[in-house]
């Protein structure tokens, strides 16, 4: 295995913060005098100021308009016009009521067409007027992000008493796949906590949810050959289940690379563990080639498999989600230029295929220069695999940080953004909260407020304890 580099400048920080954190002033007796003059540099944050009037909206959306002053009383409750009655599981936080206020909610094509809603998944409108409220969503997953925003609307401080804004809201993502990747050393993430995590991913707007812990033996050597055993596979069943309740693609994330065999029965093995994982569910497969020596580093038997993959399984299923592919060469500092692996790679591999990147070394911020390097090699736009806030190379810190340092401008040059969280599920939230907010709305992104939303959401009852102790 290649080293991991943990010079890395932002973890540095971090570290000397929390291990200065240990002993109080009383015990080292330590001036502080001096910190008053510290000065930090940090790029001045361009975009405009957001006055949402006290109102919380996580991801922040890309816009909304009030309507003068006026408010929509919503404590009657609702009657619903759930035109293609689908949602009404999703609604159990609204009171229905016969002579309530109007919520209609429909998604499609057409009706979004109506009201200037972005052609990309996920994207909705949201309006409250004297007529009621409106959802209409590009597809199911806008209109049920719709239905998420009105949640946060109706539970934030602004509007105690059910008192409504008028207010509309035009609101698309910035990037097509955003979510998490769990994709740490350790103990993985209990069944419990993964249900909780994917709520949560639902709830803020994150569509992906790639499962590959590298402490599953079933996903890696020794038995990523062998199917689950049946508790897990029920188990896992349930995830993918969740996963699809809330518009969140479960992809499933196999390691094969330690000790397989570039031949017929390792290939045919590997295709029928996916297609196991096919009939509990899941739609979305990956193949993970990180932190491998030997044999299976070759770069064009990896694109000669993934292609096969990609022929025979992911197009022939017809109901499965773009291939994705961790190389072995997956950060700058590992690689070489023009001619070597990742040049391989992006000549061979199917146009489909999404190629995951870390950035210039293990553990990196992502900016423009980081994909005007790599996404020529690949010939397709880097799909990020984002090491933070994973703990597992600096055991003995929990990174509750602000989310930050990634380039406002990289949207277009990237096709996906997925985080790597801690063994500690709860705590990842933190920065999870803040990643759904930066994948979202790039340019409106504010490291400092997203990380004090992200606290109240975590933990209301406790806001200024968390704040101290995060
Ligand atoms: C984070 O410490 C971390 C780094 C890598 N060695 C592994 N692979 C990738 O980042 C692609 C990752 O599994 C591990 O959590």
């Amino acid at each position: 295995m290649k080293m991991v580099n943990h010079k890395n400048t932002l973890y540095a920080g971090i570290a000397c913060i929390l291990m200065c954190g240990n002993l109080s002033a009383q015990e080292t007796n330590f001036d502080l005098s001096s910190q008053r003059s510290e000065k930090q540099d940090v790029l001045a944050v361009p975009g405009e100021k957001v006055d949402h009037r006290g109102i919380i909206i996580n991801p922040t959306p890309q816009k909304l308009v009030f309507n003068g002053n006026s408010k929509l009383n919503i404590s009657q409750g609702f009657i619903l016009k759930d035109k293609q009655k689908k949602f009404t599981k999703d609604l159990e936080f609204v009171t229905l009521n016969k002579k309530g206020i109007k919520l209609s909610i429909d998604f499609g094509k057409k009706v979004a067409a109506a009201q200037n809603v972005k052609e990309v998944s996920g994207a909705y409108a949201l309006t409250i007027s004297s007529k009621g409220i409106s959802i209409i969503g590009y597809d199911e997953r806008g209109a049920f992000y719709g239905i998420q925003t009105l949640r946060q609307l109706a539970e934030s401080p602004a509007t105690v008493n059910g008192q409504l804004p008028y207010l509309e809201i035009n609101d698309y993502p910035d990037l097509p796949n955003r979510g998490v990747v769990e994709g740490f050393y350790g103990t993985p993430w209990s069944h419990e906590v993964r249900m909780s995590l994917i709520d949560f991913y639902g709830k803020f707007k994150m569509n992906t949810y790639l499962y590959g812990p590298k402490d599953d033996p079933y996903h890696r050597t020794p038995n990523w050959r062998k199917p689950y055993p049946a508790r897990e596979g029920e188990e896992l069943k349930v995830l993918v289940n969740r996963a699809k309740e809330n518009n969140v693609i479960f992809y499933w994330a196999i390691h094969p690379g330690q000790d397989i065999r570039w031949n017929e029965e390792d290939r045919s093995l590997l295709l029928q563990k996916f297609e196991s994982m096919y009939q509990l569910g899941v739609r979305g497969f990956a193949v993970f080639f990180d932190d491998i020596s030997g044999e299976g580093t070759k770069a064009d038997k990896q694109a000669e498999l993934l292609n096969y993959i990609d022929d025979h399984f992911v197009k022939v299923k017809r109901d499965v989600a773009p291939l994705i592919l961790c190389p072995t060469e997956y950060n700058k500092s590992w690689t070489d230029v023009e001619g070597g692996y990742l040049t391989t790679l992006g000549d061979k591999l199917n146009e489909g295929i999404k190629v995951m990147w870390t950035g210039d070394m293990v553990v990196a911020t992502i900016d423009k220069s980081t994909l005007d390097f790599v996404n020529p090699l690949l010939k397709r736009k880097a799909y990020i695999w984002w090491n933070f806030p994973v703990s597992d190379y600096v055991r003995d810190h929990v990174l509750l940080g602000e989310v930050y340092g990634n380039g406002k401008d990289i949207a277009g040059s990237i096709s996906g953004f997925v985080a790597n969280p801690m063994e500690w599920a709860e705590a990842s939230k933190l920065a999870i909260y803040c990643v759904a907010d930066y994948t979202w709305n790039m340019q409106s992104y504010d490291r400092f407020r997203s990380w004090h939303r992200a606290i109240r959401a975590i933990m209301p009852e406790n806001v200024e304890a968390f704040t101290v102790f995060a």
